[in-house]
C-alpha cells in the first residue's frame, strides 16, 4: 500500500538493482545536470581530453581526461593510476565537492555508506565510439565500489560477469542516470556499445561518463 505522503514509494521505483551489489539509479544526477557539465568543462580546460595508447597499441575511440589525486591512463607500457597528467606533468584538477558529494549520496542509497573517491575518470564519447568489455581492475582494494554517472546521449551498456565468456545483460543508460557497482558486481566484465548519433539539448552529440572509484 502507497502513502502519498511516504516519498518511498516513489523513490524505490528509482533504484533498479542489476545484479548482486549492482544498482542503477535512474536519474539520480538529472537534478545537478548544468553543474556537472560546467564542471567538466572546467576540468577539460585544465586537463584536455585525449585518445590515450592502450599497451597493445591501439589508439581507444573514447577520449578521457581526469579529476582528483589520481587520474587513470594507459600507454604502452600498461594501465595503472598516476597523479599527474602525463600530457602536461601538472597534477590532475581537484575533485569538485559537488561530485565528492553526489558519489557519496549515490553510495549510501546503494548501500555503501562511507564511501571516498580519490579518483574520477571522464570518458567522453562521439557517435562511432565505444569502450570493448573490460574489467575495473587498477585500483587497489576492490572493496569500495564505483559510481558511475551517465551524461548526454544515451547508450547501451552491457555487463557480464567474472569470466569474459559469461553471459552478457544489456541495460539502456540515460542522461542523469547513476550507477553503483560493489560487492559481487565489481569486477563484472563490461563494456559500451558502439553510440548511436543524436543530438541532447545540453552536450549535443556526445556522451559523457564520470566514474569516481577509490584508487589509492
Ligand atoms: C561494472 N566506463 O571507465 S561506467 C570505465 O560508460 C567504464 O564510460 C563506462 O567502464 C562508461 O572503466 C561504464 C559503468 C561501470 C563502471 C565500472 C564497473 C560499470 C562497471 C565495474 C564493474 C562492473
Ligand atoms: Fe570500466
Amino acid at each position: 500500500m502507497q502513502d502519498l505522503f511516504d516519498p518511498s514509494g516513489e523513490k524505490e521505483a528509482l533504484h533498479e538493482p542489476l545484479d548482486e551489489g549492482a544498482m542503477l539509479l535512474r536519474g539520480f544526477a538529472a537534478a545537478r545536470d548544468t553543474m556537472l557539465l560546467a564542471a567538466i568543462d572546467s576540468i577539460a580546460t585544465a586537463a584536455p581530453f585525449r585518445r590515450m595508447i592502450t599497451p597493445g597499441g591501439f589508439e581507444m575511440s573514447v577520449a578521457m581526461t581526469n579529476c582528483g589525486t589520481a587520474g587513470w591512463v594507459t600507454d604502452r607500457k600498461g594501465y595503472r593510476y598516476a597523479r599527474h597528467d602525463p600530457d602536461s606533468g601538472k597534477p590532475w584538477p581537484h575533485l569538485p565537492k559537488e561530485f565528492l558529494d553526489l558519489a557519496k549520496a549515490a553510495a549510501m542509497e546503494a548501500g555503501f555508506p562511507g564511501f571516498v573517491p580519490d579518483a574520477c575518470l571522464v570518458n567522453r564519447y562521439e557517435p562511432g565510439t565505444r569502450l570493448s568489455l573490460h574489467q575495473d581492475r587498477d585500483e587497489a582494494d576492490y572493496g569500495h565500489p564505483i559510481v558511475s554517472v551517465s551524461l548526454g546521449l544515451p547508450a547501451t551498456f552491457q555487463f557480464g560477469g567474472l569470466k569474459r565468456s559469461d553471459p552478457v545483460k544489456k541495460v539502456a543508460l540515460r542522461h542523469g542516470d547513476v550507477v553503483v557497482w560493489g560487492g559481487a558486481s565489481r569486477l563484472f566484465h563490461h563494456g559500451v556499445l558502439t553510440l548511436k548519433d543524436g543530438e541532447h539539448p545540453l552536450t549535443g552529440r556526445r556522451r559523457f561518463n564520470i566514474t569516481m572509484r577509490k584508487a589509492l
